[in-house]
């Protein structure tokens, strides 16, 4: 007999759960989460079959905001989520990594409630080695009346976040995501089609043994990014002369670096972990963008016992001047990078 999935609540279910919450609530929220995983299982079937679907894999001719190279699949990531969301007219702006100014939704059929800011495939450069993917996404309410629209309804700080979550294609397609009650993550069966509860309630452990960061980059850090590495591997505390000595045991910390944020957060989410992208001397502000990938992630974490910073603050309390904004990002378990921070913050003295 085959046994019934452990958890037979789907995500429409789970939110409709959390609506009941808010007698007041229109369902727009609801109907919004709804779109975006509708969306998610679209592109979840195009990127778990790309191997075989013709002419969908590799690179267009095209860069983004960024400079950075479009893959065929961000291209049809971006169409299908522009497509889905908002088709109650529920969203009056959109914004993306891949495009360079938001999209002003067609709200005449609802009320323009929400801003979604989108990272539609991150890691997309990792798809023809079919490494894991992601979407990363966050979910604003405007603030101005609908009709005087401006950029302060878009440019807001993560903690005016409304909701934020991710999806990961990988060995299964993952929908997680916050409300600000807890974190909760759903997996894919394809066989009906439907997201079903598998982790209720994420937290994520308050210390961990992993760390994330690509070390390439050690020649391009400051001294002080090079001192937490170095503390990172070598202990807390140990001193420079250690390096000197006979080899030692280190930290015992694992060092795991898939290069898909989605994919290294993820992993840190569930066992723990600290994820780093320092500034660099090709990226003083960090490679990661504030709105579309490390304020909706560190609202996700934040709800899960986990923190974000930026090295000297809190990511979530950092106010955007533009909407493809950098910021360095340290981001999972809360005593490592509470820790980080302590340790940058406190600059050369430290060294
Ligand atoms: P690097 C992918 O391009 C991405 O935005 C994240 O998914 C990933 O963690 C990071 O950049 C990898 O950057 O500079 O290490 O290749």
């Amino acid at each position: 007999m085959t046994l019934a999935p452990k958890n037979l609540q789907t995500i429409e279910s789970h939110v409709l759960d959390l609506q009941r919450l808010h007698p007041s609530a229109s369902g727009d929220f609801t109907s919004l989460l709804n779109d975006i995983s509708f969306a998610a299982k679209v592109v979840s079937r195009d990127v778990t079959k790309a191997g075989l679907v013709e002419d969908i894999l590799g690179a267009t001719d095209e860069e983004n905001v960024q400079g950075e190279v479009i893959q065929k699949l961000d291209d049809f990531a971006i169409s299908v989520f522009l497509k889905c969301l908002g088709r109650r007219g529920q969203v009056c702006i959109m914004g993306s990594e891949e495009l360079a100014d938001p999209v002003f939704a067609d709200t005449s059929q609802g009320t323009g409630k929400y801003i979604v800011v989108f990272d539609p495939l991150d890691g997309s450069s990792n798809i023809d080695a079919n490494v894991s993917v992601g979407t990363i996404f966050g979910i604003w309410k405007r603030k101005s009346r609908l009709a005087q629209i401006n950029q302060d309804d878009l440019l807001q700080p993560g903690r005016e976040l409304v909701a934020s979550g991710y999806i990961i294609y990988g060995s299964s397609t993952m929908f997680v995501y916050t409300a600000g009650k807890g974190v909760h993550g759903f997996t894919l069966d394809p066989s009906i089609g439907e997201f079903l509860l598998s982790h209720e309630n994420i937290m994520t452990p308050f210390q961990s043994q992993i760390y994330s960061v690509n070390e390439a980059y050690e020649p391009r850090w400051s001294p002080e990014v090079r001192e937490v590495l170095r503390q990172l591997k070598y202990g807390r505390g140990s001193k420079l002369s250690t390096r000197k000595d006979a080899p030692t045991e280190g930290a015992g910390m694992s060092s795991r670096y898939i290069g898909s944020l989605v994919a290294d957060f993820h992993r840190n989410l569930l066992y723990g972990g600290i994820y780093l992208y320092p500034p660099t001397t090709s990226h003083p502000n960090g490679k990661l963008r504030l709105m579309c990938e490390a304020a909706p992630l560190a609202l996700i974490v934040e709800n899960a016992g986990g923190y974000a910073s930026d090295g000297q603050r809190p990511i979530l309390d950092v106010t955007p001047d533009d909407l493809h904004m950098r910021v360095p990002l340290y981001i999972g378990s809360r005593e490592d990078v509470m820790w980080v921070e302590t340790l940058l913050s406190k600059g050369s003295s430290a060294l």
